[in-house]
């Protein structure tokens, strides 16, 4: 929980210790085909190159059944394009992560 606190603090802080003025934006759905991406609630999401073309990919974590998405990026990383998705999967299934 320290590390965590001490990494905020830096992140927060250190755009103001380098003169930086920090710009915040609105909040934006991101798309699948034109259509928002919602995975219910507690979506844990992160932008990995996961086929190592040069885009980052969105992997991102559903609560509801455990299950991990990857969307593949057919876009550029500025203006990302996701035309559906596939669960991990591992030995013929999908994975599985517990919850609660
Ligand atoms: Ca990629």
């Amino acid at each position: 929980m320290q590390k965590l606190f001490v990494f905020v603090t830096v992140a927060l802080l250190a755009p103001l210790a380098l003169g930086v003025t920090p710009r915040f934006a609105g909040p934006e759905l991101i798309n699948d085909n034109g259509t928002p991406i919602d995975v219910g609630y507690y979506g844990a999401p992160t932008m990995y190159d996961w086929n190592q073309d040069g885009a980052k990919d969105l992997v991102l974590g559903q609560f509801d059944q455990g299950k991990i998405r990857l969307y593949l990026n057919q876009g550029p990383d500025t203006a990302p394009a996701f035309n559906g998705y596939s669960f991990f999967q591992s030995g013929g299934g999908d994975i599985v992560l517990p919850s609660g």
